[in-house]
């Protein structure tokens, strides 16, 4: 005769169900009414909002597509075999329930069952891998159309994207931006992956699937994109330091013509500014080797030698700055020059001297003509 499960029993699961619930809900609605030590200051450094939450689920790339379809595939599969079980459970719980004095049948063991249970999931498994290592191949099958090449390098803590085939006439100079990456769309681009310090992690949810960023390898791995507009919002996928969660970059995917038009003005050279000028004085302030800036930063056509800090000659056409954390205006810019250690904690801009008031104002009056 076996006790039926007593009411307290279930009492307890329920109590423990509740303050799971809560416990989770409660721990959730807090942490995001709290603001991240960025947003604290915010404004004047406001971080940049990207304009749509990262989703593997929206996918916008014939890649991330292969990668959804998947995901949904075995979702599926998942849940046929879920309601399966499940069904199967409570029906064994109501046909079989434990009735007063009655004697259980006593099994031992059932060979048939046995195999059957092992093997059907087996199956089902190798199944699974199948499909997954098709979609592997296809994701990074070599292009067959048109398709542009872009080093993606990876540094503590920010992104610099190379167009080694998009260069001034004399092939002087390709194009460099850093925390944001314009490509064109339907077009195959071809990520050339490469790390110069410590691991990183490369990735856009709804354009591509992630990938590492090794120091001495190169990583390849391609997308194309099919919805022009927003930016994605790219994300350090690998802790590489103090200000890995700041190290963010965006995907603009714009039209043929509009990246042929970024293209022309990335490449066009920089314009000297008016002698006399705020922004001449800015220049000169930032060839002053007792500044630091050039050791670490390169502006084309003005100087600077430093492979340290982003390429600067575009800066201005930039969305935000500093790994995509703060909108790129002029009173950020003075913000970031007046204290980078402040507005991004642990990262390697370290300025050798603090920059006074009107030097940081030139630097500003400078840097905002770049484009
Ligand atoms: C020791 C090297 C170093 C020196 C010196 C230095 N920088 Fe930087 N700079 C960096 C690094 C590294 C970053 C990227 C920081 C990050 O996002 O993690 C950066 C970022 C920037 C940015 C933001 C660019 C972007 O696209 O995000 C600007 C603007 C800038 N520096 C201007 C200057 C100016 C002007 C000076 C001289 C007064 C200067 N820097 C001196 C290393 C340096
Ligand atoms: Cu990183």
């Amino acid at each position: 005769m076996k006790a039926p499960v007593s009411s307290r029993w279930w009492l307890l699961f329920g109590i423990i169900i509740v303050i799971a619930l809560i416990g989770t809900g409660g721990l959730v609605w807090f942490t995001m009414g709290q603001p991240g030590p960025t947003l604290a200051a915010c404004p004047p450094a406001c971080p940049y909002t990207f304009p749509q939450v990262p989703s593997v689920l929206a996918p916008e790339s014939v890649e991330a597509e292969q990668i959804a379809s998947l995901f949904w595939l075995i979702v599926g599969i998942a849940g046929v075999i879920f309601v399966l079980v499940e069904g199967v459970l409570i029906w064994t719980v109501l046909k079989f329930k434990n009735r007063p004095a009655e004697q259980a049948l006593q099994i031992h063991g059932n060979t048939k069952l046995e195999i059957a249970w092992t093997a059907a999931p087996a199956v089902i498994l190798v199944g699974v891998m199948g499909l997954t290592f098709r979609t592997m191949v296809d994701v990074r099958a070599p292009a067959t159309s048109r398709s542009i090449t872009v080093n993606a390098v990876a540094q503590q803590f920010w992104w610099a994207f190379r167009y080694p085939e998009y260069t001034t006439p004399d092939g002087s100079r390709a194009i460099v931006t850093a925390s944001e990456l314009v490509v064109p769309v339907n077009t195959v681009i071809e990520i050339k992956l490469e790390s110069k310090d410590v691991e990183h992690g490369f990735w856009v949810p709804e354009l591509f699937g992630k990938m590492d960023a090794i120091p001495g390898y190169l990583n390849q791995m391609k997308f194309t994109p099919t919805t022009v507009g927003t930016y994605y919002a790219g994300q350090c996928t690998q802790y590489c330091g103090t200000q890995h969660a700041q190290m963010r970059f965006a995907v603009k995917v714009v039209t043929q013509a509009e990246f042929d038009a970024w293209v022309a003005s990335q490449l066009e050279p920089a314009v000297e500014p008016a002698a006399g000028s705020l922004a001449e004085a800015g220049k000169a302030a930032f060839l002053d080797a007792r500044n630091g800036c050039i050791a670490c930063h390169v502006i084309d056509g003005a100087g600077g030698v430093g492979l340290v800090g982003p390429n600067l000659t575009n800066v201005a056409e930039r969305q935000f700055l500093a790994g995509g954390i703060i909108a790129n205006t002029p009173d950020n810019l003075a913000r970031w020059l007046a204290s980078p250690q402040t507005v991004k904690p642990g990262n390697k801009m370290v300025l050798p001297t603090k920059l006074d008031q009107p030097t940081i104002d030139a630097l500003v009056a400078y840097l905002e003509t770049l484009n």
